[in-house]
């Protein structure tokens, strides 16, 4: 808990109550970048049934989000997660650990336009 907490910064508000328990030990680590508008890799995959560490960040110069509220709700999360949505500020960088359940789920920044800029993707979880 407490080493999160010191690795999410200014993300610690947001996201502190989704802490990972000792199974992010264990958990596999996947980066995801966001930036302007796009995610990548495109599409993001994963394997279902086993926890993985999502670092996302954001590598642009303004606010996106990664919203995949199924996602996120099949994801095992220690936490809420309001909406299926994690906001990044421009610079931003948060950690999230999911149990991915298998299945093809969108992602996209929920910000107005963004999408439709190229600002989504597809999570395959195998
Ligand atoms: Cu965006």
């Amino acid at each position: 808990m407490t080493i999160s907490r010191s690795l999410l910064g200014v993300a610690a508000a947001a996201i502190t109550a989704l802490s990972p328990t000792p199974a992010a030990a264990q958990a596999t680590r996947v980066s995801i970048v966001v930036t302007s508008h796009k995610f990548s890799p495109a599409p993001i995959h994963l394997s279902g049934g086993v926890p993985v560490r999502l670092t996302i960040a954001n590598q642009s110069g303004e606010t996106h989000d990664f919203t995949a509220p199924e996602f996120f709700y099949w994801g095992k999360l220690k936490g809420p997660l309001p909406g299926g949505k994690l906001t990044l500020k421009p610079g931003q960088r948060a950690h999230i650990t999911v149990t991915p359940r298998r299945g093809t789920y969108k992602v996209r920044c929920s910000r107005f336009a963004h999408a439709l800029l190229g600002g989504s993707t597809t999570i395959v979880v195998h």
